[in-house]
């Protein structure tokens, strides 16, 4: 599957995407960790994003998305990817919407994690404990959730709006929240599978869209979808843990 992770900084992107990257056997694409691994190898990259990790903002979606593409245009993306902490911006998305579209490998689904602010503190504060992360002092979580207010939470908006997302409550044990988010991605194939069945019945029944190329559905657009937004068919299956 083409699975996007969204949500505030502690919400529990990394941790269920490393048990949902084993799940479906793909590959786990976590920008932060890339910036991490980077900063510690000291590369220009690692330098680049440095002063931006440590202060709580977000790296320039410039550096970012070019990072992502390139990742994504690996073999071992080809058969489907978990992105963990990308998006983080509407230009983020936007530049992913339409290298997905040109592949004609659209997203399955977008999973918003959601939980109060004061989880988020208190889980934060105990990574810092633990592993002493540059960015999980008091006054840089605090940043971080305003930069995840005013820039990445409109991504909510963006993904509900091509019928994407699916808001996962994200306070709870670990593994139940996995089956949370497997039932939410069973779902989401759900819908997929109705909208694949509904344009094969269309086709069936001759009902083209009339603007004399047939219907643009067969390439895996949608009507009221954002051009250049493709939508997956749902060749997929959402097996129980
Ligand atoms: P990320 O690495 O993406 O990290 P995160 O948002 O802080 O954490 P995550 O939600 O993954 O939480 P985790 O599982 O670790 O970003 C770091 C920085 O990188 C950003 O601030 C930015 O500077 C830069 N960056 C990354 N992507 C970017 C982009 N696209 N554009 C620009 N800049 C970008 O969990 C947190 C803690 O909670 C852990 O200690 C965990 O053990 C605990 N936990 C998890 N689930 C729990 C549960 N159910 N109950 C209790 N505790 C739980």
């Amino acid at each position: 599957m083409r699975i996007v992770l969204l949500g505030p900084p502690g919400a529990g992107k990394g941790t269920q995407a490393v048990r949902l990257a084993q799940h479906f056997d793909c590959p786990h694409v976590s920008t932060g960790d890339i910036f991490r691994s980077n900063v510690a190898e000291g590369t220009e990259l690692g330098q680049a994003a440095k002063e931006y990790l440590d202060k709580g903002d977000l790296v320039p979606d410039e550096v970012v998305i070019a990072m992502v593409m390139d990742r994504l245009g690996s073999p071992d993306c080809a058969g489907g990817f978990l992105l963990d902490g990308f998006p983080r911006t509407v230009a983020q998305a936007e530049a992913l919407d339409l290298n997905l579209a040109a592949e004609e490998t659209p997203l399955h689904s977008v999973l918003c994690f959601e939980a109060a602010d004061e989880e988020l503190f208190r889980r934060l504060a105990g990574r810092s404990a633990e592993l002493g992360r540059s960015d999980d002092g008091e006054e840089t979580i605090r940043h971080r959730l305003e930069v995840y207010a005013t820039k990445t939470r409109p991504l909510v908006d963006y993904y509900m709006h091509r019928r994407l997302l699916s808001v996962v409550d994200a306070v709870g044990h670990v593994e139940d929240i996995t089956t949370r988010i497997l039932d939410a991605l069973r779902a989401a194939v759900a819908r997929l599978t109705g909208v694949a069945d509904a344009v094969s019945n269309a086709n069936a029944n001759g009902n083209g869209n009339g603007n004399g190329h047939g219907n643009d559905y067969g390439h895996g657009y949608t009507p009221g979808a954002e051009p250049g937004t493709a939508t997956a068919s749902a060749a997929v299956t959402v097996r129980t843990l």
